[in-house]
């Protein structure tokens, strides 16, 4: 397929033409390029605010009503083209055609939810200490907000972010990730498609300078970023220089504790999905197998001849089960780890090798390394990729107090059959997400997501959750 797309930015509601020094490559073939893309920095980044700034105060005082229908029509018009678009996201990204036909789904799903949202702005009436004192409580538009958005979810976390805060009245400026901005423009052209007024939603094509510049700049009031923790950090320094609002979502070590107990069909099966599906590039992805000694080794076993199996290669043969990586340095990461891994004693069960396939892409074998210790680099980093380790326990306690021994706490998983075990482990994992007997990455859309420690920070993001980083709280006392 050469069908390369030319990419534009998109400032005040038209593509805006300049020089494409970039491209996005087909990780399943890296011979084939994408899109061809421009280079924007700040003085796009000023244009794309001052588009937002002042489209800001017409849709921020329109009906919901009219908010709701755009975001609505834009989701039916997604979700009939899903094929179509989740085609071009599993050629941008490199997951599977089933997972980017289901994640352009998902991003259909979650426009049409803030549809409903955009109807729901509410608040409280209190009665006051104060005899003869009223108070209610507002939501508000903010102002301008800065998306940073990933790669690994190209369309979904676009939606997630941009949804809510154009829903509750706000206007936008978004970066999209640098490998995969065809598919992040798919859907804000479906958006003006759908009647979206100029400047609601902008976008600068870029690398590192768009992001710089939006966080630096003095009229956007609030960013909202996925990424590494590393840049997070960054962001969340220069956003609070200046006062603006931030929420920022970034890595995990996603422990997946597996009990005696358990039902291991059941916790192969999560473990498989948590750790291998969407190339393990999920920040919710299972990276941390911690296994009860009676079970540990069928556990090892049964895992480790599922992982074997796995069919990889090129996203679109729809015999593929997992995709490549997203580029060359994902991959490059993933085996830095694994030799890592590898010489601080982990053994590696399958996978570990370089893959040879017919096309040339950034495939990584699924590679599942046990015996490894809760604190080896391979279980207190980030790898980002199809690659998972076991640790051994003697009990539940041991399990709990690993599972909760790095710094990250975004999502945190438990096989077991004992409800005593799956209450406690609810209460006490520390992160933001726990899930019993399911895999610890694919989460819903209508309730919060966010973590713990330094996974995240800020509000939470999706469900009506959002509305308290896209909103702003005001309390009015009346006498009368
Ligand atoms: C999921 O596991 O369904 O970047 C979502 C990520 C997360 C989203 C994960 N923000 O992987």
């Amino acid at each position: 397929m050469t069908d390369t797309l030319d990419l534009a930015h998109w400032i005040n509601g038209e593509k805006v033409n300049a020089d494409r020094p970039g491209e996005s490559h087909n990780p399943s073939n890296t011979n084939e390029i994408i899109a061809r893309t421009p280079k924007g920095g700040a003085a796009e980044v000023d244009l794309a605010v001052a588009a937002a700034k002042a489209a800001f105060e017409s849709w921020s005082e329109a009906s919901p009503e009219v908010r709701s229908d755009i975001l609505d029509k834009a989701s039916n018009i997604l979700m009939e083209r899903r094929e179509q678009v989740g085609r071009l996201l599993s050629r941008e990204e490199g997951k599977t055609l089933a997972e980017g036909i289901g994640e352009t789904a998902r991003a259909a799903r979650i426009l049409k939810y803030f549809a409903g949202e955009a109807l729901r702005i509410h608040g409280q009436n209190m009665l006051s200490t104060r005899p003869g004192v009223e108070i209610q409580t507002y939501r508000q538009p903010v102002g301008v907000f800065g998306l940073i958005t990933p790669w690994n979810f190209p369309i979904a976390i676009p939606a997630w972010k941009i949804a809510p805060a154009i829903a509750f009245g706000n206007t936008v400026v978004i970066k999209p990730a640098g490998p995969t901005p065809a598919t992040a423009e798919a859907l804000i052209a479906i958006l003006h498609e759908a009647g979206l007024p100029a400047g609601v939603v902008n976008m600068v094509i870029g690398d590192g300078d768009v992001g710089r510049a939006i966080v630096a700049h003095k009229d956007i009031d609030g960013i909202s970023f996925t990424g590494s923790q590393g840049v997070g950090q960054g962001v969340g320094k220069g956003a609070m220089e200046r006062q603006a609002r931030v929420q920022l979502e970034m890595g995990g070590k996603n422990p997946l504790v597996v009990l005696d107990d358990a039902d291991l069909d059941r916790a192969v099966a999560i473990a498989l999905d948590g750790s291998f599906f969407a190339t393990g590039q999920r920040c919710t992805a299972s990276s941390r197998l911690i296994v009860q000694d009676g079970i540990h080794d069928r556990f090892v076993e049964a895992l480790g001849e599922k992982v074997r199996a796995l069919k990889v290669g090129d996203a679109l043969d729809p015999t593929t089960q997992m995709g490549p990586a997203v580029s060359e340095s994902q991959m490059e990461t993933s085996y830095k780890y694994i030799d890592i891994a590898r010489s601080a004693g982990g053994r590696i069960v399958t996978g570990g090798n370089r893959l040879n396939l017919d096309n040339p892409g950034w495939y990584v074998q699924p590679t599942l390394i046990a015996d490894t210790s809760p604190d080896a680099v391979i279980n207190t980093e980030e790898v980002f990729g199809p690659v998972a380790s076991t640790i051994r326990v003697k009990s539940y306690d041991e399990a709990l107090e690993i599972a909760n021994g790095v710094e990250f706490g975004l999502s945190a998983g438990i096989a077991t059959t004992s409800l005593k075990y799956a209450r406690d482990f609810q209460r006490r994992a520390k992160a933001g997400m726990v899930m019993v007997n399911l895999a610890t990455a694919g989460v819903d859309y209508h309730v919060g997501f966010g973590g713990s420690k330094k996974s995240s920070y800020g509000a939470r993001e999706q469900g009506y959750n959002a509305a308290e980083f896209f909103t702003q709280h005001k309390t009015a006392y009346s006498w009368s």
